[in-house]
């Protein structure tokens, strides 16, 4: 499909009629997606201006601050799919508990997850946040709503995944299964026009990505892979760090290279969570070419115990992730 007249309405219609068994579901999830990330879009790019940044009186299941626009973006999130007809039920960064379909909607075979607002942090300092999703199918044929088991289920078995990057641009990236496909927004005609058909995620790069303030808090094998990265013989690295992860991960799957946030003393499992974080961007990494494990496996193999599981991530280009796990297995 051509860049630039290929809106995101006519890429979905095109990829689902390579499923003659597609009912239409899938296709308008998505665009309900993209429907409310444009509605977040503009909060976040107008926060500064109408003082809706700041902090809310409510904290998350994670005890940290709810900024209002996360608050926002998950209630934008939640009303823009939760009466479509699709969903059985939906996990959130922001809920405890699963998210019910209300009962004056049918219900349908999907799940949707997502982090409505990553990087939130960042809102009152103008750096780029992102929404994370990712969409399974139920995995049983009952009608009733989904309960937290419904949602254990390894990343590699997602129909889909993506994030919305609040940036410069605001830009949708998603993948269903047949490579990652970048939709830019076009503010003054409000559509998402595709311009990075089939992104590909550099074999490997020059550059890494972690918070080195936590460095005395790693172990050896991952001290020794950073080492390996600052004095590599063939490559000069270069670190860039945003502290928003679909930010970090966004410029290293366009340049290459490898976010690291791993475990460390204070953080036994890490600090991102595996079903609507780090999964989904898994499933976009391994669909563009690249990698993602935890401290010991791919990411997309795990099983969540649970909806707000940590997990430790290391992800990016395929070369540095490999070699990474070679220092954690001792092979390096
Ligand atoms: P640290 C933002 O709060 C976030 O969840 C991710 O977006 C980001 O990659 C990470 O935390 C940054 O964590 O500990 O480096 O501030």
């Amino acid at each position: 499909m051509e860049k630039g007249v290929t809106n995101l309405n006519r890429f979905l219609l095109e990829e689902q009629r390579k499923y003659p068994e597609a009912t239409g579901g899938f296709t308008i999830l998505i665009e309900s997606i993209g429907f409310a990330s444009k509605i977040i879009s503009r909060e976040v790019n107008k926060a500064g201006i109408v003082n809706i940044i700041g902090r809310a009186q409510s904290m998350n299941v994670h005890g940290e601050d709810q900024q209002k626009l996360d608050v926002y973006a998950n209630t934008k999130m939640i009303q823009a799919i939760d009466h479509l007809g699709k969903l059985c039920g939906m996990a959130s960064e922001e809920n405890d508990d699963p998210i019910m379909i209300p009962e004056k909607y049918p219900r349908g075979k999907y799940l949707a997850v997502f982090d409505p607002l990553d990087g939130s942090s960042n809102i009152d300092v103008n750096i780029s946040i992102g929404t994370i999703f990712g969409i399974y199918k139920r995995q049983d044929d009952k009608k009733s709503d989904a309960c937290i088991g419904d949602f254990c289920q390894p990343g590699k078995d997602m129909v889909a995944a993506g994030y919305i990057l609040y940036g410069s641009s605001t830009m949708m990236v998603y993948s269903s299964g047949n490579g990652v496909h970048g939709f830019t927004l076009d503010p003054s005609i409000g559509e998402y026009i595709l311009s990075h058909p089939f992104l590909k995620m550099p074999e490997s790069g020059t550059i890494y990505s972690m918070n080195e303030a936590n460095y005395n808090r790693w172990d050896d094998s991952t001290k020794k892979f950073v080492s390996h990265l600052k004095n590599h013989k063939e490559r000069k690295y270069t670190s860039r760090y945003i502290g928003s992860l679909v930010a970090d991960f966004h410029r290293n799957l366009l340049k290459g290279g490898v976010f690291l946030y791993p475990e460390d003393t204070n953080n036994p499992r890490g600090k991102l969570r595996l079903l609507y974080e780090c999964a989904p961007l898994a499933y976009i990494a391994v669909q563009a070419g690249g990698k993602a494990v935890n401290d010991t496996q791919d990411i997309l193999d795990i099983v969540p115990e649970g909806l707000h599981q940590r997990e430790p991530l290391v992800i990016g280009s395929k070369y540095e992730v490999e070699a990474y796990m070679k220092y954690k297995k001792g092979e390096l």
